[in-house]
């Protein structure tokens, strides 16, 4: 692996909440978190939330609203200072397809921030279709290729095979590594397409790639029809790949994919997510994965909330019954 730059303050799109704004988010979150039923996946207490978030803090605000429309070359965001108080966070759960379903302050205040930016979603095969899951090593589970895994996870767009992958990937922070190593990898396609030959680009434009489902959804089968892993405007193009699941259909289409692969690992940075930094990755243009770690799951393990937002709510409408944040894999390319 090459060397990895490891980042612990990032130019650009970073959002250090000051005192005051950490008190108002705080309170916001804990208001709603106690509103209604309390629990996130119930469509009133959403609603709740859609409401509240224009309420945040202006520059937190801000620079949400900017990060959706300019993601930069580095296509991620890190608002540090969200309501986790460290000495409050019980202690990290430890078995699979572990999700919050009622609003704590942490998981409520990720979803003001998703739902100020779009429409939070989730997939119905994959930890249950809950809006905020859990990411947490899960014992026996240290091989995985995803998120209860401990070893390196592979660099990948979340959910690249499915036509409404997310846009924007929220990755809460409540409590690192005892060793403070695990780092969340991001590497943007801004930074890595300068890297590849013209005649690689041209390759990885055509639909000679097949993705698979990853290990976190409760789907077997097939990897789909093939796609394209660039997409958009030439100079600035989406990117659609996960290196885990992702193969070539022919000769020429693995030597580009493996070019691809290099790219992105020479401007791949790591970032160890304090408690409290909140990491909002643009998954159209930039790709994740985790750096290994050692789990002892005795209660103080890694611990990180994710959501998942789309920008627009409409174009998966036919995979999510009765209008719903949930999306049911019906229809898997696009
Ligand atoms: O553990 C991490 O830092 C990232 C895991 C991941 O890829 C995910 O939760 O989508
Ligand atoms: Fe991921």
């Amino acid at each position: 692996m090459l060397a990895d730059t490891t980042v612990r303050a990032t130019g650009g799109h970073l959002l250090d909440l000051d005192h005051a704004e950490r008190d108002e988010l705080g309170r916001l979150a804990a208001a709603l978190a106690t509103r209604a039923s309390r629990r996130i996946d119930d469509p009133e207490w959403l609603d709740a939330a859609r409401e509240l978030c224009g309420l945040l803090p202006l520059r937190l605000r801000t620079t949400l609203r900017r990060f959706t429309s300019h993601p930069g070359d580095e296509a991620m965001l890190l608002v540090r200072g969200l309501p986790v108080v460290p000495a409050d966070v019980p202690p990290t759960p430890s078995a699979g397809g572990s999700v919050q379903r009622t609003a704590s302050v942490p998981a409520t205040a990720l979803v003001l921030l998703g739902a100020f930016m779009g429409e939070p979603v989730a997939f119905q095969e994959e930890k249950s279709g809950a809006l905020v899951q859990d990411v947490v090593p899960v014992p026996g589970q240290e091989r995985v290729q995803g998120n209860s895994g401990s070893v390196p996870l592979t660099m990948h767009v979340e959910n690249a095979f499915h036509a409404h992958r997310p846009d924007f990937v929220g990755l809460l922070c409540l409590r690192n590594d005892h060793d403070n190593v695990a780092g969340l990898r991001i590497a943007s396609i801004r930074n890595a397409l300068p890297l590849l030959a013209p005649a690689h680009r041209s390759v990885l434009r055509e639909p000679r790639f097949v993705t698979a489902a990853p290990q976190s959804f409760d789907r077997g089968g097939g990897a789909g029809t093939p796609h394209a892993v660039l997409a958009g405007a030439v100079e600035d193009p989406d990117v659609r790949v996960d290196f885990g699941n992702t193969t070539a259909t022919d000769p020429a289409a693995a030597a580009a994919l493996a070019e691809l692969e290099r790219a992105f690992e020479a401007v791949t940075r790591t970032l160890v997510l304090a408690p409290g930094d909140l990491a909002w990755v643009d998954n159209r243009l930039a790709l994740h994965g985790r750096t290994s770690f050692a789990p002892r799951y005795d209660g103080g393990d890694r611990w990180l909330q994710r959501v998942f937002v789309h920008l627009d709510f409409r174009r998966s409408r036919a995979v999510r019954p009765h209008d719903g944040q949930v999306v049911t894999s019906a229809q898997v390319t696009r």
